[in-house]
């Protein structure tokens, strides 16, 4: 493709609703993705994979810095994988729970429970692990050219993926291993990639608790210059 062709525009698909279905509609969404929680308990049973890669090309059509759309979803579902990933995460956290961790991290963590072991990591039938890519190379000359934005893009990407795989029904959870160079490793990353979540995917098993966590009300988030 040239440059040209790169530049030309096309009319934008857009259909404008009455105002009354647009409210209906911001009302019903937001009541619906209000009932996300992140879920540390999975059911093995396995899901449905168009759910999954659906989720991922709505996570594809997100806004990104100069659209390089920086990003990998690597969906892992063979249980030995998945066994090396618990057992190298665990083994990290239980650094993080057991030292490196400061006591008001600890403090704070306490309400949710949270500790070293992650069965979750082996339980939910599906990790969707993500990359972002810090670079791009150029073909054929392998040179790199820095992507832009990289975190604003892939936060609002992985933003998309969780509502998305919410509103198909099934529960994740944002897993923060740290540090989590060694997904780049397990999963044979290329150099210009670095780990940025690890999202089980899965049902919640019967019978799962989550946190009596509060959230905070439109009054604490937002303000109004009129
Ligand atoms: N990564 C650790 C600790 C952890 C940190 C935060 I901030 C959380 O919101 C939850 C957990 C872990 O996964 O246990």
């Amino acid at each position: 493709m040239s440059d040209k062709d790169q530049r030309t525009f096309i009319p934008l698909p857009y259909e404008r609703m009455s105002e009354s279905e647009m409210i209906e509609k911001s009302r019903s969404f937001a009541d619906s993705i209000s009932k996300r929680r992140s879920v540390r308990e999975f059911s093995t049973d396995p899901v449905p994979m168009e759910i999954i890669e659906n989720a991922i090309r709505a996570a594809g059509s997100a806004p990104s810095g100069a659209n390089k759309q920086p990003w990998t979803y690597c969906v892992v579902t063979c249980a030995d994988l998945k066994r090396r990933i618990r057992v190298s995460a665990e083994e990290e956290e239980f650094r993080n729970y057991h030292g490196r961790m400061s006591e008001s991290w600890l403090e704070d963590l306490e309400p949710l429970g949270t500790n070293h072991q992650k069965p979750f990591i082996e339980d939910a039938p599906v990790l969707i692990i993500v990359f972002k890519k810090i670079y791009d190379q150029e073909e054929p000359t392998g040179s790199k050219k820095n992507n832009y934005y990289v975190n604003e893009s892939i936060g609002i990407s992985v933003g998309m993926l969780l509502t998305a795989l919410h509103q198909s029904g099934l529960a994740t959870l944002t897993h923060t291993p740290s540090p989590m160079n060694f997904l780049e490793k397990l999963l044979n990353r290329p150099a210009n990639e670095r780990a940025y979540l690890n999202i089980p995917v899965g049902y919640p098993k019967n019978g799962t608790e989550v946190p009596n966590i509060h959230r905070k009300g439109l009054d604490d988030i937002m303000v109004s210059y009129i």
